[in-house]
């Protein structure tokens, strides 16, 4: 029911394998390794769109996966690069992983791409293992293969201004009566489910003003569905806290306006230490002035007294707003620590032995090694291990104890050492 987050799946692009090839030609009987290197995978790319705001798109679509990259060609020509999947989501979504909850980006530019899972690469072809002593290798590399992320999605509206208040004080009639927006207004409470946002044109100047629904009593605790929409106004710069003069329920003006304020306080401070400006509404149906002076008593906020639904008073609140946020600093991108995947270590390697007194060889250059050689292609095999004497794991694993007929793991690949 709520939209304001979803939980996708999200897959770059493979990349495509290299490809062993040997240049043919009339006349020329040998002619060199030309297999083409594979194209990288599709890239997995965000993009802010401010005509979205909800995520109610990603309800029906869960599952996104990037093209992987196409195979090398003969004539060293390298496989195409595997088509992106560009998702767009509202501004102010924020991208997280869902195992940890860890935020990779924050939508918040306008058609700015943001790529969170990158392609893999793609495996070179057996042109570039070519040496003056091996002029005609036999193999290639294969791809990188990459992993289906579990994604979180949650929407953090970008706006200057946040309505706040009870439910029916009027803050949808408002938004309407400021702006273009078009919000849902009903007699009756949590009529709005995602925030509206509307753009306010005065005098040259213009802003973006959001309603925040339900916010009751409780609400920083969970209760009714206040909390979920709190998030939205966590980066406004003003709060415009609507009260309805004329609440005829059993709570008084003043009261409303006091839990709303602890709902903000306990919420967050950030939250709480914001401009206030109080607009009292429906002044239309009478105003008792000792209930307004209390109220201002009470806050010592800038006030105005208006009614969205004679238009009383409207002009003079989006000016008194505009003239407020020109005092204030600009919205600014969410402060966070961006998580990243956990890339893998291409130094290091681990040796562990085993009860049967053989050695099992793991770690970040194993795995890249491992999954980009063939290790049951006995030429691809012999450039990996000719490959680790290069980069010492051999001298390492001899300091270990190995010795000529010593058993080596490799993932689920043993073999017999021999000098
Ligand atoms: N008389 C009067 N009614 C209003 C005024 N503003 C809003 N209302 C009515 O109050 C009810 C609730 O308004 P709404 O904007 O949906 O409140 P919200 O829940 O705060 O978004 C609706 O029936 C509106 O027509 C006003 O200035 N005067
Ligand atoms: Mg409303």
């Amino acid at each position: 029911m709520f939209l304001d987050t979803a939980v996708i799946y999200c897959k770059a692009g493979n990349g495509g394998d290299g490809l062993v090839s040997f240049h043919r030609e009339k006349y020329i009987q040998y002619g060199g390794p030309d297999g083409g290197d594979g194209g990288s995978g599709g890239d997995i790319i965000f993009v802010g769109d401010s005509s979205i705001n909800t995520l109610s798109a990603f309800r029906y679509t869960q599952h996104f996966h990037a093209n992987n990259g196409d195979k090398g060609s003969k004539k060293n020509m390298k496989g195409r690069t595997g088509s992106p999947v560009v998702i767009k989501v509202p501004r102010g979504t924020i991208i997280k992983d869902f195992e940890t909850g860890g935020i990779l980006a924050d939508i918040f530019e306008e058609g700015k791409q943001i790529t969170i899972l990158k392609g893999g690469r793609g495996g070179a072809g057996n042109a570039k293992f070519a040496t003056p002593t091996r002029r005609s290798p036999g193999f290639c590399e294969l791809g990188e293969k990459t992993l289906e992320r579990k994604i979180k999605l949650e929407i953090k509206t970008i706006a200057d201004v946040g309505l706040v208040g009870f439910p029916n004080a009027g803050k949808s009639t408002i938004l309407s009566a400021i702006s273009a927006a078009r919000p849902k207004i009903g007699d009756y409470p949590f009529t709005t489910l995602v925030p509206n946002l509307g753009v306010v044109d005065i005098d040259d100047y213009s802003y973006v003003v959001a309603d925040i629904p339900g916010l009751i009593e409780g609400a920083s605790d969970g209760a009714g569905l206040g909390h979920m929409f709190l998030r939205h106004i966590e980066r406004v710069r003003l709060i415009c806290h609507v009260i309805d003069i004329n609440d005829n329920s059993e709570r008084t003006p003043i009261k409303n306006y006091k839990i709303i304020r602890h709902e903000l306080e306990k919420y967050s401070e950030k939250l709480a230490v914001l401009p206030e400006i109080i607009v009292i509404n429906k002044i239309d149906l009478g105003v008792d002035q000792s209930i307004v002076d209390e109220i201002s008593k009470e806050t010592k906020s800038d006030l105005i007294q208006i009614s969205a639904a004679t238009m009383e008073g409207i002009l003079e609140l989006k000016r008194k707003i505009a003239k407020k946020l020109q005092q204030l600093p600009p919205i600014k991108e969410f402060d966070f620590v961006h998580f990243e995947y956990e890339k893998r270590d291409k130094s290091e390697f681990i040796i562990t032995k085993e009860a049967d007194a053989s050695f099992r060889l793991s770690g970040g250059m194993i795995e890249e090694y491992a999954r980009k050689v063939v290790l049951n292609n006995e030429e691809s095999f012999r450039w990996f291990q000719h490959s680790l004497r290069e980069r010492g794991v051999i001298s390492k694993l001899k300091e270990e104890g190995l010795v000529d007929g010593s058993i080596v793991k490799i993932l689920d690949i043993e073999f017999t050492y021999t000098e």
